[in-house]
């Protein structure tokens, strides 16, 4: 790209940026990238119960926390189905890859008493966490999860070092402020003068 030489043509793309402002210039930043959510999943016979209900989309990280007395697990399952409204299989666990429900993510054998951590990329939706050791679910062991949309905010904006664009259209802005009062100046001064002629 070359370098517009006249400050006029450099206000140009500055002042674009500025009426997209807060707008679609800074949806376009990756938001999600470096933040990861944490949700803490506590478990027991039955039942299982996260921190939160809902988180924004991008990096979830799920902290499984088994405080009952039998192996559990978690799975995340992308679906608009309610928690208690999965489709099964024959042997009462829940189906893991279905039009109306997909399993995403999964935390295994977590053993009685410890914690076991992962991270998933989760996309806005609805989702149910439940654990799928058969019996489990049916007896209680469902929650349901809400991913929200990601929007940013000019606090988001990645701290690029450089000066804010700003500058020139303030420039062009006050540029324009004194040529008008030059004007006005002139009309004012020519129509005394041509009164006292
Ligand atoms: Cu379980």
């Amino acid at each position: 790209m070359s370098i517009p030489r006249h400050p006029a043509l450099l206000a140009l793309p500055a002042a674009a940026l500025i009426v997209l402002g807060a707008g679609s210039a800074a949806l376009a930043q990756p938001t999600s990238q470096g933040d990861t959510t944490t949700v803490q999943v506590a478990e027991q016979e039955f039942a299982l119960k996260p921190s939160v209900i809902s988180v924004p989309a991008g990096t979830v990280s799920f902290s499984v926390m088994n405080q009952g007395k039998v192996e559990h697990e978690l799975v995340v399952v992308k679906t608009d189905l309610p928690p208690t409204g999965l489709v099964l299989e024959e042997d009462n666990t829940v189906a893991e890859d279905t039009p109306q429900q997909k399993a995403v993510g999964e935390v295994e054998e977590v053993a009685p008493g410890s914690v076991k951590t992962s991270t998933f990329d989760l996309a806005p939706g609805r989702y149910v966490l439940l654990c799928n050791i058969p019996g489990h679910y049916k007896a209680g062991m469902a929650a349901s999860l809400e991913v929200l949309p990601t929007v940013s905010g000019p606090t988001r904006l990645p701290n690029t070092g450089e000066a804010p664009a700003p500058a020139y259209p303030l420039y062009g802005a006050a540029g324009g402020a004194l040529l008008g009062l030059g004007l006005a100046l002139r009309r004012l001064l020519g129509r005394r003068t041509s009164a006292e002629r």
